[in-house]
């Protein structure tokens, strides 16, 4: 498997994270964003989007974290990470969600303003990740796990940005279940960090 990916990048720890807790070995292929090795002919043939992260594995080939950690769950994973029942299969959808919104376009973002000077307004970031915090904060306060008691994807979706939220600017002293959920994350079997954390 190959993983066109960046170190500093949360949506690409996302699928590292993910493979590290599956115990599946992969290749890295670095992209450097700052060069745009993402907007060179080549990667646009691999992502139209122009984003990492992108893993190959054989002939698949597949863009967007999400889509990815679709992928190795019923690839490579136990039902839990993604169960088909329909409303055990909603459940984790609505926390793929909330990654793909408050938490990517509050968080992720004021994260990007903040460290690598993309031009996203840093105080309207920070507030839509912190109604993404609240969310969060409110799910966990009775529940070990963000969907049908157990990990799941969902839960390897959410953590990274929440994790880097320093990065973003927001302390998380605050959010006291969200805390223990990090520590709980950062206990399992495979998990491996990032750089800012
Ligand atoms: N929804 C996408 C977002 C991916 C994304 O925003 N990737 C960033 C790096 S963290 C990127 O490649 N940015 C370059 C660009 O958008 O030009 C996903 O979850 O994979």
């Amino acid at each position: 498997m190959k993983l066109y990916d960046m170190l500093l990048s949360g949506n690409c720890y996302k699928i590292r994270l993910f493979c590290g807790l599956l115990g599946l070995e992969y290749e890295t292929v670095p992209i450097d964003l700052a060069k745009q090795e993402n907007r060179s002919p080549e990667f646009l043939q691999l992502n139209p989007r122009g984003q990492i992260p992108v893993l190959q594995d054989g002939e698949i080939r597949l863009w967007d974290s999400t889509a990815i950690l679709v992928y190795l769950a019923r690839q490579y994973g136990a039902p839990h990470w993604l169960p088909l029942e329909p409303s055990a299969l909603a459940e984790v959808m609505q926390w793929l969600a909330l990654a793909q919104n408050e938490l990517l376009y509050g968080l992720a973002r004021a994260r990007a303003a903040n460290l690598f000077g993309r031009p996203w307004d840093i105080g309207q970031c920070q507030e839509l990740g912190k109604r993404g915090l609240a969310v969060l904060e409110q799910r966990l306060e009775n529940r070990e796990w963000l969907a049908n008691g157990r990990i799941s994807i969902a839960d390897v979706a959410c953590y990274p940005y929440v994790a880097l939220a320093s990065q973003a600017g927001i302390a998380l002293d605050e959010y006291r279940h969200i805390g223990a959920w990090l520590q709980r994350i950062g206990r399992q079997p495979g998990y491996v960090g990032m750089p800012g954390l």
